[in-house]
């Protein structure tokens, strides 16, 4: 086919990230242009959405049969899940004492005067108990339909396991799991091509919904949300990266940065794990096993967006109502904004319905949560992309202390060596 030239050609030798930067502008001022008109933009969204969402199950579930398969090391699968788990866990008490720290300092909520009436009912919080009896699934076909995505992880690695036991029996099976992963990696691009309208379509449904009426009074609760966010990710995130991965930090969050603006206009970590999936591998050159591994686990438990909107807003709530709070209630917003963090799922307002565990916790009225429910989109999109950059970030830095990154994609010199 010939050499394409013109618009064509200028659009097709950009990069992604720049194409999907351009849909969420133009999505952004359209929005602000067309007002609730935009909403008319709001299908383009839903089908690329619905696209992203439907890769989710299978890529999950091929990429970790073949990345277990291909590890035949059980101790080193137990080393990647003990790591893993130190590192997210590490993190989001990193992020929530962020939230806090700032919070403490810019005092969003001082001053600030809104009604709330809204009843909110405080959810059960999450036991460890819960958790872990989850985890296993009665049915395995029943947690693929359903997309659950821990058991379908739990399930995949005793799989994978399972196939290395049995020798050569297994090896048609795992051919066939390794043409299936490589068949859905090949979707994702595809269905990525489509993420600049995609975007645009999100976007401009979003910001058409929002006027300055209702962004002002919290401008403040805003701002400190998105400060937050920006200094986990470039000093947290990029200081783990430099100093316990000994890896360059740029390349990490320019290996990042599509499924940073995926998650930022989706809103969703699970809906953007197929791109988290196609970054940490063909970007940042981390093995299908521990990305197969680390970035499921990871979109589904690792929140740490969610934890330090916790902790801001929570300070926020305490600082309107004009509460003082102890340093016990601190320790306690640590510890239930961690747990809530976890059992936050990865679609869009999850962090808002697991704010009532922290409120309750520490005695804040729930109504309360109201004040913030109304632009919970727009904090929801600066935190969602914090979890998925979190996610990355412990993928690459598990990745290379098991030696299964691969050091010239990462540093970008031989991307045709990246395993997808
Ligand atoms: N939107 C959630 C996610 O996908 C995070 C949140 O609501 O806090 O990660």
């Amino acid at each position: 086919m010939g050499k394409s030239t013109g618009a064509v050609g200028w659009w097709r030798g950009t990069a992604l990230w720049k194409k999907i930067l351009i849909g969420l502008a133009l999505g952004i001022l359209a929005g602000a242009l067309l007002q609730e008109d935009a909403s008319l933009f709001k299908p383009l969204g839903d089908i690329f959405i619905n696209a992203i969402m439907m890769l989710i199950v299978p890529l999950v579930f091929s990429t970790l049969v073949v990345g277990i398969t291909s590890m035949r090391d059980p101790q080193k699968m137990g080393r990647i899940g003990a790591r893993t788990i130190a590192l997210y866990l590490l993190t989001t008490a990193f992020a929530i004492s962020i939230g806090l720290l700032l919070s403490t300092l810019l005092q969003p909520g001082a001053g600030v005067e809104l009604s709330f009436d809204e009843s909110v009912s405080p959810n059960a919080a999450p036991t460890l108990a819960s958790i872990l009896i989850d985890l296993v699934p009665r049915n395995p076909i029943d947690a693929l339909a359903n997309g659950n995505i821990l058991q379908i992880i739990v399930f995949a690695i005793g799989l994978g396991i399972s196939l290395t036991l049995i020798g050569e029996k297994g090896n048609a099976l795992v051919t066939v799991f390794d043409s299936f992963a490589e068949a859905m990696y090949k979707l994702t691009a595809i269905v990525m091509a489509f993420a600049p309208f995609g975007v645009f379509g999100l976007m401009a449904h979003v910001s058409g919904q929002y006027g300055l009426e209702i962004l002002l009074p919290l401008a403040k609760l805003i701002g400190v949300v998105y400060l937050a966010c920006i200094l986990h990710v470039l000093v947290v995130y990029s200081g783990f990266i430099a100093l316990l991965g000994r890896l360059n930090p740029k390349r990490y969050l320019k290996g990042s940065v599509d499924a940073m603006m995926i998650a930022f206009s989706s809103a969703s970590s699970a809906g953007s794990l197929p791109i988290s999936l196609r970054c940490a591998q063909k970007n940042l050159g981390v093995s299908e096993g521990v990305s197969g591994f680390v970035l499921p686990v990871g979109a589904t438990i690792n929140m740490d967006g969610t934890a330090l909107y916790q902790g801001v807003v929570v300070l926020f709530i305490a600082q309107m109502l004009g509460v003082d709070l102890t340093l016990v209630d601190y320790g306690m917003i640590i510890a239930t904004g961690t747990l809530a963090s976890i059992g936050t799922a990865g679609v869009p307002g999850a962090g808002l319905i697991m704010l009532s565990i922290v409120m309750a916790q520490i005695g804040l009225p729930l109504e309360a949560i109201g004040v913030v429910a109304g632009i919970d989109r727009i904090l929801d999109m600066a935190r969602t992309s914090v979890n998925v950059a979190g996610d990355i970030m412990v993928t690459t830095l598990v990745g290379k202390s098991e030696g299964e990154l691969d050091l010239a994609v990462y540093n970008g010199s031989d991307p045709a060596s990246a395993p997808r």
